[in-house]
């Protein structure tokens, strides 16, 4: 099966093998796709580099803290010179400070709050934004986002308030980039234990909880997280566009 044959897709928030960067990225490979591969500074380098070079010589690796305008405009800058086209942008990437995650939320900083917009809401903004005059054949623009932003989750505090913002982000996207056949989704996931996730306190018992609750008692698989990715980037999903797509084994249908 071939969804994605021809298609050239930018992924943004690998950092190692347990990504749900790299597991969508591997499921947009399988699928047929091109990619280009973004790592957040040195310290990552080498581990994406690792991991994108089992894709072959024809996947690039370009540098980019999503911070900084200039890192993001020499992004698209070596893909319209590599491909020139753009079909596929992968966004997944949030950070808060570790001291906004632990305490209560009305303690948050301005400056925990600035960052957190910053890096995990802004920076779909700003990549849009460069993406889309590469995509000149329509495109598929993914974010990934979770339930925090519409419910309390105990000591997700800021990130919850980024999500909602990056959600909403997607709509706005949605509807400026529409007429160019562009689409913007977010996937909602589930819990994935990810090194992001495995340092939080009580990830543990969040893990336990979904297993208990959840419509399918259980988890969701990082490969599933793939499948949902790939359907969002291919034409069966031509028609949607804007929406924030659950997957989380159907916790968020839940009432108690
Ligand atoms: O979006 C996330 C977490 C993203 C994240 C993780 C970290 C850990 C290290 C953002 N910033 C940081 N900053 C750090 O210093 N998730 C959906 C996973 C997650 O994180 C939680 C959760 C869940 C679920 C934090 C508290 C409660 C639940």
């Amino acid at each position: 099966m071939s969804l994605l044959e021809g298609k050239i897709g930018l992924v943004v928030g690998v950092a190692n093998k347990r990504s749900i960067a790299w597991a969508i990225a591997q499921a947009w490979r399988n699928a047929g796709a091109t990619l280009a591969f973004t790592y957040q500074g040195e310290r990552l380098k080498e581990n994406v580099e690792e991991l994108a070079g089992a894709f072959g010589p024809d996947t690039l690796l370009l540098p980019c803290d999503v911070t900084r305008d200039e890192e993001i405009a020499g992004v698209f800058a070596a893909i319209a010179a590599k491909f020139g086209k753009l079909d596929l942008l992968l966004h997944s990437v949030a950070f808060a400070p570790r001291d906004a995650l632990e305490g209560s939320f009305v303690n948050t900083t301005r400056d925990a709050f600035r960052v957190a917009h910053d890096v995990s809401a802004y920076s779909l903004v700003a990549l849009a934004r460069g993406a889309a005059p590469l995509m000149t054949g329509g495109g598929s623009i993914l974010a990934m986002t979770y339930y925090g932003s519409e419910k309390v989750v105990p000591h997700y505090n800021v990130m919850g308030v980024a999500k909602a913002s990056l959600e909403a982000s997607a709509r706005y996207l949605a509807y400026d980039l529409g007429p160019k056949k562009i689409r913007v989704n977010c996937i909602s996931a589930g819990p994935v234990n990810t090194v992001a996730a495995r340092g939080i306190a009580g990830f543990g018992d969040m893990f336990k909880h979904y297993e208990a609750r959840s419509p399918l008692r259980r988890n969701v698989l990082a490969e599933e997280l793939g499948a949902t990715g790939t359907f969002l980037a291919s034409d069966g999903a031509a028609a949607i566009t804007g929406q924030v797509l659950y997957v989380d084994c159907g916790y968020q249908i839940m009432g108690m």
